[in-house]
């Protein structure tokens, strides 16, 4: 069985001030659920210093290790900096970044060797989903972006609808099922039933305090990838305590 874990995903928000959460929500790690928070580059050091108990985690990095490659970061840097964890094919950087599945999984490659353990996102546009395409498309979109070496320690998967991302719209506890049932079962087929089983299956979009229960009660959710709800202690800290 996977290990619950909640993770903030800060985007493009935070300032040094902001690093105060990580002492605010220390009360919230070191339970059954694993916490860790994503910021923005500039604060990842920072962050891991202050960090007690939590995971710091970085929102992208690059899939070669060093050269020629103007604002990108690599992720021997994100580990160098204090950083045990990536975010990785988020959509918008899928969206913003024209990032494909094969830059994802040449980034996750990057990131396991590095040590880092990858969050890999993935979901479906409202077109898809309203084409019935859902599993097709996230399923297309795993085999695609995972590559060989995937352990229950080095991959966390993500399924964050794109439709349901920052909109305050939130996928019915069924439509979670189904995708997160189909993303653990195409992953015990490559991986074997023990390493799928023990890989954490995260929702995210448009978590918050008031939808956290119902969405963890799902099976085969292990836990949330958290944006908006994640820049203040007082509205995270409750979703952690829901796991
Ligand atoms: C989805 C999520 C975090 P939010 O992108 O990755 O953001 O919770 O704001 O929808």
């Amino acid at each position: 069985m996977a290990r619950k874990l909640a993770a903030g995903n800060w985007k493009m928000n935070g300032s040094r001030a902001a690093l105060d959460a990580l002492e605010a929500l220390a009360d919230s790690a070191g339970g059954a659920a694993e916490v860790a928070i994503c910021p923005p580059f500039p604060y990842i050091a920072l962050a891991a210093d202050r960090a007690r108990g939590i995971a710091i985690g970085g929102q992208d990095c690059h899939a070669k290790e060093a050269g020629a490659h103007t604002g990108d970061v690599s992720a021997p840097m994100l580990a160098d900096a204090g950083a045990t964890l990536v975010i990785l094919g988020h959509s918008e950087r899928r969206q913003d970044h024209g990032e494909t599945d094969a830059d994802v999984a040449a980034k996750t490659q990057a990131a396991w060797a590095a040590g880092l353990r990858v969050i890999l996102c993935l979901g479906e546009t409202l077109e898809v989903r309203e084409a019935g395409r859902t599993l097709d498309v996230v399923g297309a979109q795993l085999d695609g972006s995972v590559p060989e070496g995937a352990t229950a320690e080095n991959l966390v998967i993500a399924y964050e609808p794109i439709w349901a991302i920052g909109t305050g719209r939130v996928a019915e506890p069924a439509q979670i099922g189904e995708v997160h049932d189909a993303l653990r079962a195409r992953l015990a087929d490559r991986f074997g039933a023990g390493v799928a089983g023990a890989i954490p299956l995260l929702y995210g979009g448009s978590v918050k305090a008031a939808n956290a229960a119902e969405i963890f009660a799902v099976p085969n959710v292990d836990g949330a990838l958290v944006g908006g709800a994640s820049l203040k202690p007082a509205d995270f800290a409750p979703i952690v305590a829901a796991l």
